[in-house]
């Protein structure tokens, strides 16, 4: 399987972008020269680089040993423990594949995953934030009764713990190790269709993002990350995130949760120097910094993305933190921009920074997919060394989502400034943007449409001081239905398996939509509805 068109691939290898090294090389590397140096801190447990080795050559090794082969996938739910990275690494070593899931996650999603990609076995916790994925695992094996076994890190229950594959991986050979070029793992879109989108990541491509990342970010051997949001997530995983500091070896803490009561002590303890955030999170931390006393002094940077950052906010963080402020706009499907340390202030308070890559290549296109002129506004189109070229298995969704020469259609509206830095104006797609979580319209609409009052449905974005954007239902009931009230409707979202986030924060009904000047619903006037 190529996932490049051979002309790009060899010149994205020719540029040295892709080095033929695998994601999992950069552990054994620290391994060897430093193994005592601590890579993953987990409360009161700290991983060294030789720990963190020695455990991934073990679990690859046992789930070769179970039969769990090389371009298999499993689906990976684990939160922020250092567990994750032991699976992690351990998978990409014997060249299973995870599919990342989220910790919040539930079965409408799992079940998909595990279906979808043919899985043979889902990861999870025992529990996690008083919710019982072994039970959540239970219904997920009920509905894909093909998915191998349910692997649980903790107390396990009727399923298999995670220690019978370490025992059925010590002392057995480690499965040779993976092409670069393959495929490492399966990333999740936020998704603006019915069903989340699968996004193919190899080696290469991934490896390059990563230690670019972690270069315009100076990280090193001294640099110590908070992941504070869920460690599968694109951002905090790559950008440069854990595997950015993995990659310079400094030292990886992990938050259980990002609330500022826990993480702003962590940053004292643990001497943290940088750390990514989504703006809400970004905006509570400061708020509550003052009243904690946190000694905060260690923290150098401080990134904020995954959903727009209003200039007055962006003012606000830096000063109320002590600390520089990063502007990171990026996606799971591969282009990531950074405002740059050496960037003028304005610059980094009012854009979203500018691409890693001299062969990110950018367009920005009107409705008809022409070149808007210079510092014009318009739709995001982007290819290049580690954007993907088509999702997992979607040849119908790929033909909409990418132009015949390859670009992706992000869905972003953007412009760019004179420097080629870009700022984020909007959204084409149909999706709400949750304060960085994002929730693809038509699939909470497909759920809504199977309760029998509803006769049609639209989920739109409505402005939130908060989260930047909250999700309101528009209904329109069947004739002669009884009007449910919003929260059984908000109820029979959460009963059909989706995602806490993706269950709307509000429900309105109407008798008609607004439409477009050829029938379909205007969505773009029904969030003018709702302001
Ligand atoms: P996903 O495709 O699910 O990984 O989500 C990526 C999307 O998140 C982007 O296409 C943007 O819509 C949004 N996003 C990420 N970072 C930013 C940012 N800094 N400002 C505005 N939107 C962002
Ligand atoms: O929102 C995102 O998906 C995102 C934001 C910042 C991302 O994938 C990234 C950086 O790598």
């Amino acid at each position: 399987m190529t996932y490049w068109p051979d002309e790009f691939a060899d010149r994205y290898r020719a540029a040295g972008y892709w080095t033929g090294e695998p994601l999992d090389a950069m552990v054994r590397r620290h391994a060897a020269a430093h193994p005592d140096r601590v890579a993953v801190t987990d409360g009161d447990r700290h991983w060294s680089y030789a720990e963190l080795d020695r455990r991934a050559d073990t679990l690859a090794a046992g789930l070769h040993a179970r039969g769990i082969r090389r371009g298999d996938r499993i689906v990976l739910q684990l939160p922020n423990t250092a567990e994750f990275f032991e699976v992690f690494f351990g998978a990409l070593r014997a060249g299973v594949v995870p599919v990342m899931a989220l910790p919040a996650h539930r079965r409408a999603e799992l079940s998909y995953f595990c279906g979808f990609a043919g899985a043979r076995a889902l990861f999870v916790p025992d529990r996690h934030a008083g919710f019982d994925h072994r039970a959540l695992a239970a219904e997920v094996l009920a509905e894909v009764p093909g998915l191998g076994e349910v692997v649980v890190v903790g107390d396990a229950g009727p399923w298999t713990p995670v220690d019978a594959l370490r025992a059925a991986g010590a002392g057995a050979p480690v499965p040779e190790p993976p092409a670069a070029s393959d495929l490492a793992f399966l990333q999740l879109s936020g998704g603006s269709t019915g069903l989340p989108k699968l996004i193919p990541r190899t080696h290469d491509d991934y490896l390059y993002s990563v230690r670019e990342s972690a270069r315009i970010c100076g990280l090193g051997p001294d640099s110590v990350y908070l992941c504070a949001l869920p460690a599968a997530h694109n951002f905090p995983l790559s950008s440069p995130g854990t595997l950015g500091t993995f990659w310079a070896g400094g030292r990886v803490v992990l938050a259980p949760d990002p609330s500022p009561g826990t993480a702003l002590p962590l940053i004292e303890r643990e001497r943290v120097t940088l750390t990514g955030l989504v703006p809400p999170l970004a905006l509570a931390w400061a708020d509550a910094a003052p009243g904690l006393g946190a000694d905060l002094s260690s923290l150098r940077l401080l990134q904020v993305g995954g959903a727009k950052l209003s200039e007055e906010a962006a003012r606000r963080l830096g000063p109320a933190l002590g600390c520089r402020l990063q502007q990171v706009f990026g996606m799971a499907e591969g282009l990531v921009n950074y405002t740059r340390p050496d960037d003028p202030e304005p610059t980094v308070l009012t854009t979203q920074g500018r691409p890693i890559s001299p062969d990110d290549e950018v367009r920005i296109v009107d409705d008809e997919d022409l070149d808007v002129p210079d510092g014009g506004t318009g739709h995001l189109l982007t290819r290049g060394p580690y954007t993907i070229r088509g999702y997992w298995n979607a040849p119908e969704h790929n033909a909409r989502a990418f132009t015949a020469d390859g670009f992706y259609r992000t869905g972003d509206i953007v412009r760019r400034t004179p420097t080629g830095h870009l700022v984020v104006e909007g959204r084409a797609k149909d999706q709400i943007n949750r304060g960085g979580e994002k929730v693809a319209a038509e699939e909470v609409e497909n759920v809504l449409l199977a309760h029998p009052a509803v006769h049609d449905v639209a989920v739109v974005a409505t402005p939130d001081d908060y989260l930047g954007e909250r999700s309101c239902a528009y209904v329109i009931l069947r004739p002669g239905a009884e009007r449910p009230r919003p929260v059984q409707l908000k109820a029979f979202v959460r009963a059909a398996g989706l995602a806490d986030y993706k269950v709307p924060d509000r429900v309105e009904f109407v008798t008609a939509f607004p439409q477009t000047g050829i029938g379909k619903v205007s969505k773009k006037d029904l969030r003018a509805v709702a302001d």
